[in-house]
C-alpha cells in the first residue's frame, strides 16, 4: 500500500492478531522511530511526541493534499484532507472529534487540522485564514494555563466550525466555547499557574515602562493572584514575546485600540483586586487595611469608577426587600470571597466578550453552505483533589465517549442487524450508566446539586448527604473509602477510572452568583470599554443555519452552571449527530511530559479504557461506508454500460463486480450497500476517471463547434 518503508503496522486493522499487548507494542515500535500516527481504519491514533517532529511543514501539506486516505503514511493531514474531500464530494457537514486525557495532544492536533485546512484553501482569501489561526492565539492566552498535567492545558472547551463557500474555500468560522474554569483566576494549586495572559501582561510591563505606568503594573511577585502556588519564576522575555504575539493577534482580529487597552485594564484591575487584604471590624463587618488604599485608587482608575462606588461594592451587600434597598456590611470572609467573585466575573465576562468579538470578525455570513467542525475539549482529569470543575470536565469526556461508542459500535451494529448482513457481533464497554448517574433526571448528581443551589441555606454537606443516601448502591458511585474523608467526598467510577471529588465549594460554584451591582456601576464608567463590557449580554452569537441554537440563559432564568452546561453539551451532540464524524484518539505516552519516553503501562491503561481492541475488531470486521441503494446506483451507474435494470440487488452487485475486489469487502443489505475502504476507494477512483474522461470528450466536441 505505501511505498514508504513500513515500521510497525500503519493500520491496526491489518494486524494478524488483535490484543492489547500487540497494539501497545506496535504503537511503541512506531513511537521509537518518531512515527506518532497509526490508523485503525479511518480512526487516527496519535501518540504525543513531546518534541518537534518535522512532518508538519508545507511539503507535507502538499504531499497529503489531493491524496486518498490510507495511501500515504498515517497523518493528521490525511484525516483533515479526507474530511475536506467529503465536503467537496458529498456536500455533507463534517466533524473531527478529538479526545484523550489532559496533555495527550488534543489542542495541538486541533491546530494542525486548522493549519492544514487554511493552507490548502489559502489562495483566495488568506485574510480569513489568518484570522482563524490568530483566534487561537487569543483563546490560548486567555483560556489556557499550566497545570500539573499539561503546561498548556485548555481550561475551556471549544468547537470551531470552519465554514466553506460554494467553491469550497473557507469563508469564515464560528467558535463555541464551553465552561471556562473560573476558580483559576483567584487560586492555583501547587505547580499550577493562572491564565497565560496574566503573566504575558505583567512580563511585558517589565520591558515597557510606559505601559507599566498606564496600566499600573508591577513585578509578577507583587500580585497575589500570580503567586498562590509554588511555580518557577516567570521568564520575562518568553512571556513578553508571547504578549507581542497576542497584541498582533488582536490587530488581525480587528479589535479596536480602545478595546485592547480596555481588556488590559480589566486584567490589571483583577490583579489589584487580588491584593486587597481587608480588616475585620468586631466580627460584624470589615474595612480596608491602610495598605489597601493604593489598590482601591488604582482599581477605580482602571475601571473608570468613583472610589466611593468601588468601596461600596467591596464592603457591603445590597439587598432588595420589596423595592427598598438595604445595605448589609460584609463580614471579613464574605468580603474576601466577594472580591474573588468580582475578579472571576470580570475575567469570564472578558473571555466571552472576546469570543464574541472573534466570531463577529470571522462571521461567515448567513447563507448556508458546509462546515467542518473541530472539537477540542478539556481532557479527562484526575488530580489528588478534584472539584466541581473536574466533575464537569469528566462529564464532558463521558458524553463524548458515549457519542463515540454509539456511532462506532451501537448504531453501526444495529444497522447491520436491521439490514440483515452477515456479521459477528463485537461487544464494547458501555458507559451509559455512568452518564445517567451524572445527568439523568429526576435524581442525578447535577439535579441534586441544583436542588441545593435553589435552597437559601443550601450547603455542600447537605448535598453530600443527599448524594450518599441516593446513590449508596449505585454501581458507579463510591461512598468514600476508609483511607479518605468521605464526610466531604464522593467518588464516581468513570470510563477512564475512578475519581474522588471533594464537595467543598460545589454549591457556590454551581450557583455562580452574578455581580449585578458591580456591573451596574461599571455601566456608568468613564471608560468606554468598561461601559461596553458591562452592558454586553452574555448571549450566544450567530444562530445561523450552521449550528443549532445554543442557549446560555440570562441571569434572570436562574439556570445553574451545570444546567447551562448540560444544555450546551446536548446542543453540541445534536450538531455532531448531523455531521459525518472523524475521530482522533490522542494518547499520552508518559506523565513527565518527556520526549522519547514510552511508558507502556500508562498507555495500556488508555488503550483499555478507550476499548481499543474492540475498536480495531469492529473496524476490521465492519463496513464503515454505507450508501442507500439509490444513492449507490446514482453515484456508480456511470461504471456500467447498461443503464436500465430490473433487479436492484443484481444491478448493484454487477457494478461491484467491475472493480474486481474480493466480495468480502462489501455486502448488500435490504436498503443499503456496505463497503470497506478498499472497495469504496476503487469505486471512487473509477468514477472519477470516467467523469474526467467524459469532461475531456465534451471539451473536444465543444472545440469542434467553435
Ligand atoms: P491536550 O489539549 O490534550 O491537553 P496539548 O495539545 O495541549 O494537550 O498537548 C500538550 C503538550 O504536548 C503540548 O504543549 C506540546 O508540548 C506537546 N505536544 C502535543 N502534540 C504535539 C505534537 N504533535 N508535536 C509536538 N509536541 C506536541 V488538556 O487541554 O490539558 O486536556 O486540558
Ligand atoms: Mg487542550
Amino acid at each position: 500500500m505505501e511505498n514508504v518503508l513500513r515500521i510497525g503496522i500503519s493500520d491496526m486493522t491489518e494486524m494478524s492478531e488483535i490484543n492489547e499487548l500487540g497494539i501497545n507494542e506496535n504503537l511503541n515500535l512506531r513511537y521509537c522511530s518518531d512515527i506518532i500516527y497509526t490508523y485503525t481504519g479511518s480512526i487516527l491514533i496519535a501518540v504525543n511526541p513531546y518534541k518537534p517532529i518535522n512532518i508538519f511543514n508545507k511539503e507535507y501539506v502538499k504531499k497529503y493534499h489531493g491524496c486518498n486516505f490510507g495511501v500515504l503514511e498515517p497523518h493528521v493531514f490525511a484525516l483533515a484532507e479526507a474530511a475536506y474531500k467529503s465536503i467537496v464530494d458529498d456536500q455533507v457537514n463534517q466533524s473531527c472529534v478529538i479526545s484523550g486525557e489532559s496533555g495527550a495532544g488534543k489542542t495541538e492536533t486541533t491546530k494542525l487540522i486548522l493549519q492544514y485546512l487554511c493552507s490548502i484553501t489559502s489562495n483566495v482569501s488568506s485574510w480569513v485564514q489568518q484570522q482563524i489561526l490568530e483566534a487561537n492565539t487569543i483563546l490560548e492566552a486567555f483560556g489556557n494555563a499550566k497545570t500539573i498535567r499539561n503546561d498548556n492545558s485548555s481550561r475551556f472547551g471549544k468547537f470551531m466550525q470552519v465554514c466553506f463557500d460554494e467553491i469550497n474555500c473557507i469563508k469564515g468560522c464560528i467558535i463555541q466555547d464551553y465552561l471556562l474554569e473560573k476558580s483559576r483566576i483567584t487560586f492555583q494549586s501547587d505547580g499550577e499557574r493562572n491564565y497565560h495572559v496574566m503573566y504575558q501582561l505583567v512580563a511585558h510591563g517589565q520591558t515597557n515602562q510606559q505601559m507599566a505606568e498606564d496600566l499600573h503594573l508591577r513585578a509578577p511577585e507583587y500580585f497575589k493572584y500570580l503567586n498562590t502556588s509554588n511555580t518557577e519564576k516567570i521568564d520575562i522575555n518568553f512571556e513578553s514575546a508571547k504578549f507581542d504575539a497576542l497584541t498582533m493577534a488582536f490587530t488581525v482580529l480587528q479589535l479596536q485600540q480602545y478595546s485592547i487597552d480596555g481588556v488590559f485594564k480589566i486584567l490589571s484591575s483583577i490583579l489589584w483586586l487580588g491584593n486587597i487584604a481587608f480588616e475585620d471590624i468586631d466580627g460584624e463587618g470589615c474595612d480596608f487595611s491602610p495598605a489597601d488604599h493604593e489598590a482601591i485608587v488604582i482599581i477605580s482608575k482602571l475601571l473608570g469608577l468613583k472610589c466611593s462606588d468601588l468601596q461600596k461594592v467591596l464592603l457591603v451587600r445590597q439587598i432588595n426587600v420589596r423595592g427598598n434597598i438595604t445595605e448589609i456590611p460584609l463580614k471579613l470572609q464574605e468580603a474576601i470571597e466577594n472580591r474573588h467573585a468580582m475578579a472571576k466575573a470580570l475575567y469570564s465576562k472578558t473571555f466571552t466578550w472576546l469570543v464574541t468579538k472573534i466570531n463577529i470578525c470571522t462571521n461567515p455570513g448567513q447563507d448556508g453552505s458546509n462546515f467542518l467542525g473541530v472539537l477540542d475539549i478539556f481532557g479527562f482529569e484526575n488530580f489528588t483533589k478534584n472539584s466541581f470543575e473536574q466533575l464537569c470536565i469528566n462529564y464532558t469526556n463521558e458524553k463524548l465517549h458515549k457519542f463515540f461508542n454509539h456511532y462506532v459500535f451501537a448504531l453501526e451494529q444495529s444497522i447491520y442487524m436491521e439490514e440483515e448482513i452477515l456479521f459477528t457481533h463485537v461487544e464494547f464497554t458501555d458507559n451509559s450508566q455512568c452518564l445517567e448517574i451524572i445527568e439523568k433526571p429526576p435524581r442525578c448528581v447535577f439535579k441534586i446539586l441544583t436542588e441545593q443551589c435553589h435552597m437559601p441555606k443550601g450547603s455542600d454537606s447537605a448535598y453530600l448527604n443527599n448524594m450518599h443516601s441516593e446513590f449508596e448502591f449505585h454501581p458507579n458511585y463510591i461512598k468514600g473509602s476508609d483511607r479518605r474523608h468521605w464526610e466531604s467526598e464522593f467518588g464516581i467510577k468513570h470510563y477512564a477510572g475512578c475519581v474522588i471529588y471533594t464537595v467543598d465549594g460545589f454549591v457556590e460554584k454551581n450557583r455562580d452568583v452574578q455581580q449585578d451591582v458591580l456591573f451596574d456601576y461599571m455601566s456608568r464608567s468613564e471608560d468606554a470599554f468598561v461601559k461596553d463590557l458591562s452592558q454586553y449580554q452574555d448571549q450566544q452569537f450567530i444562530k445561523s443555519q450552521y449550528c443549532s441554537t445554543y442557549s446560555r440563559g440570562s441571569s434572570k432564568t436562574k439556570l445553574t452552571v451545570s444546567d447551562q452546561f448540560r444544555h450546551q453539551l446536548q446542543s453540541l451532540i445534536d450538531v455532531l449527530q448531523n455531521t459525518n464524524p472523524w475521530y482522533v484518539r490522542c494518547i499520552k505516552p508518559n506523565l513527565e511530559k518527556r520526549p522519547n519516553c514510552y511508558n507502556a503501562l500508562l498507555v495500556l491503561d488508555q488503550l483499555k479504557y478507550l476499548g481499543i481492541v474492540d475498536i480495531v475488531r469492529i473496524r476490521r470486521e465492519g463496513f464503515p461506508i454505507h450508501l442507500n441503494h439509490e444513492e449507490f446506483i446514482i453515484k456508480y451507474k456511470c461504471l456500467m454500460i447498461r443503464k436500465s435494470f430490473a433487479n436492484t440487488h443484481n444491478y448493484i452487485s454487477d457494478i461491484l463486480e467491475i472493480i474486481k475486489v474480493s466480495s468480502s469487502e462489501w455486502q448488500i443489505g435490504k436498503s443499503k450497500v456496505f463497503l470497506r475502504n478498499v472497495a469504496y476507494q476503487l469505486l471512487e477512483d473509477r468514477r472519477k476517471q470516467i467523469i474526467y474522461r467524459n469532461a475531456v470528450t465534451i471539451q473536444k466536441h465543444w472545440k469542434k463547434f467553435v
